[in-house]
């Protein structure tokens, strides 16, 4: 029995029940436990007379959208792939009323997308540009678009993840569509008012093929900018690109993205707290509010304006990759260049918070689902 009086409030009781319920989330799809009938069923609270008629309801909405990032980001790449994203995005939207639009490789030829397109191309997997909206009833009052990265597999291209670079996790590199997936999940359960809500991953595989893309390419993203690709396993910025150019060109008042951008960012702050950066003070305050309310940890880090130098080059408008210090940054800085200046915007690197090899009564899977809790309270705060 726990200690009632610290309990005091019907928002800590949802809390022990969201920790309760992921805590107890399992996951064996793919191993011979797959028919195991043993999951939690029910959690049952005790003399609770003070705190009559709680619902649980949308604690159990949040949790099925984090469950489902984890199972996003946990799948196999030969499982996941950008159409399997593809039809559980659809599926999505078929659940809670979404509109739901996939463009395929010739749609984004059309819009300009060379960047994206780009590191498709080395991939004999047709990418996936996947475009969700949630419309609220009655009249909007803030346009929302949320991007995530979706590399299904991150081999590096030409650049390879050699040595200790841990290509084998590479089916993580989607933790950030993971993260907008499942919070359409439960904001499309929740049904937010006076909000358009634009949820956006452009799929992909980043391999090696005789079409792969070269270092040293010049590509030309779809806001015209052209970028010198000198390091092929910086894909996930070039994917981004074109997301958050399709994303700015829908107008909207704020956009967020979340990837498993940088492996510097890791070094920077390790496997419990997300960098994230913002152009907007309030935007920046708001995240931190929802962070500190969801407990997943944020940490702010600088938009270094003197690192732009870094991204400099002799041919292109930019170059992709910069120098090895700082690289969260620069990563950051280089996705500035794909969306209008006057949208507020941040940018949450989750490379090192989407997996855990810790057991912290996280599925054995090692997948958290980062992200889909801050973002559903940043809304819910609106
Ligand atoms: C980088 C710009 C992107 C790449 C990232 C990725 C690194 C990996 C682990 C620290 C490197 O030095 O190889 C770094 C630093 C730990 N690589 C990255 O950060 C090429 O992992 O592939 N993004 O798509
Ligand atoms: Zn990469
Ligand atoms: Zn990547």
């Amino acid at each position: 029995m726990l200690p009632w009086e610290l309990i005091n409030s019907k928002l800590e009781i949802n809390q022990l029940a969201e920790s309760a319920r992921l805590s107890a989330f399992k996951d064996n799809r793919f191993n011979k436990k797959r028919d195991e009938k043993k999951v939690l069923k029910e959690i049952e609270f005790l003399n609770l007379k003070e705190f009559e008629n709680i619902s649980f309801e949308e604690t159990a909405q949040i949790c099925e959208g984090v469950e489902l990032a984890r199972r996003l980001v946990a799948a196999p790449p030969n499982s996941l792939t950008p159409q399997e994203m593809s039809i559980q995005a659809s599926q999505i939207a078929k659940d809670h009323g979404l509109e739901v639009k996939i463009l395929e490789a010739k749609d984004c030829e059309d819009l300009g997308m060379g960047a994206y397109l780009a590191v498709a191309k080395g991939s004999d997997l047709d990418p996936k540009f996947i475009h969700l909206t949630l419309k609220s009833e009655g009249p909007i009052k803030e346009k929302i678009a949320l991007v995530g990265k979706g590399l299904t597999f991150d081999s590096g291209g030409y650049n390879l993840k050699v040595g200790a670079s841990q290509i084998e996790m590479m089916k993580y590199d989607m933790g950030g569509s993971a993260a907008v997936l499942g919070a359409a999940k439960a904001l499309g359960a929740i049904k937010p008012k006076g909000l358009e809500i634009h949820f956006i991953v452009a799929s992909c595989e980043n391999m090696i093929n005789g079409s792969a893309v070269h270092p040293g390419d010049v590509v030309k993203a779809s806001n015209g900018k052209t970028i010198e690709i000198n390091n092929t396993d910086a894909e996930g910025r070039l994917t981004l690109a074109d997301a958050l150019t399709y994303a700015s060109n829908l107008k909207p008042d704020a956009i967020i993205d979340l990837a498993t951008l940088t492996g510097a960012i890791v070094v920077a702050l390790g496997n419990d707290v997300a960098g994230f950066w913002s152009n907007n003070d309030n935007l920046a305050n708001d995240l931190k509010a929802a962070s500190s309310q969801s407990g997943e940890e944020l940490w702010q880090m600088p938009l270094q304006k003197s690192y732009k130098e870094g991204l400099k080059s002799h041919i292109a408008d930019m170059k992709n990759t910069g120098p090895r210090a700082g690289g969260s940054i620069t990563a950051a800085l280089f996705l500035e260049e794909f969306f209008d200046k006057e949208i507020k915007w941040a940018h949450i690197d989750i490379a090192g918070t989407c997996w855990t090899d810790k057991n912290k009564g996280i599925n054995p899977s090692g997948a958290t689902g980062f992200g889909v809790k801050t973002l559903v309270q940043w809304i819910k705060n609106k």
